[in-house]
């Protein structure tokens, strides 16, 4: 599995030291602290960024916690296709460098019904990985569609939700992608 390109640069997420996955139904996924011995992060030189753990929910609506770590956090199965169609999973990265992935090599994710919730994308720090050129994207920060009166973000592939931030109004550009 080498479905994840960013810069010039594949990786696989046996790469990371810390690896979570959800099953088929809802799953809860979070960096537990307790297993953090010997954590060995890998040279953030390689791609630009550090990384050091890897969240892949699978099917289902899944709920991925990072940590202070730089995470990478996927809620779909990356390996089927149509991932996440009718799938609503939560993503909080936490501190850290985090990734939030849309879509990889193949496809965007969350096509059809489904979006992920980003809950706290740290613009400049954090980075979307998401399929296609800058040219698919568009965003509306004109609406409160999810969570508390603050107005979200409405991240669109190609007119169809993919990603919803929440409560928080993010004028992207592109420098907050990687696009695959
Ligand atoms: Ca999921
Ligand atoms: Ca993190
Ligand atoms: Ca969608
Ligand atoms: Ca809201």
């Amino acid at each position: 599995m080498s479905w994840l390109r960013f810069n010039n640069g594949l990786f696989t997420a046996s790469d990371f030291d810390i690896r979570r996955y959800g099953g088929s139904g809802n799953d809860e996924l979070g960096y537990k602290r307790s297993e953090n011995t010997g954590l060995n992060i890998v040279d953030p030189r390689s791609f630009g960024r550090g990384r050091s753990a890897f969240y892949e929910g699978n099917e289902g609506n899944d709920t991925i916690i990072g940590y202070a770590s730089d995470d990478v956090l996927v809620g779909v199965n990356a390996d089927e296709t149509n991932a996440g169609n009718g799938e609503y999973d939560r993503l909080n990265g936490g501190g850290g460098y985090d990734t939030f992935v849309l879509g990889d090599v193949y496809e965007a994710y969350y096509l059809g019904n489904g979006y992920a919730t980003i809950e706290d994308f740290q613009q400049g720090i954090d980075m979307l990985a998401g399929h296609g050129s800058s040219s698919d994207y568009t965003f509306d920060t004109s609406q409160n569609v999810i969570g508390g009166a603050n107005n979200d973000t409405i991240l669109a592939y190609r007119g169809d939700t993919i990603a919803v931030f929440e409560d928080t109004v993010v004028n992207l550009n592109v420098d907050d992608f990687y696009f695959l």
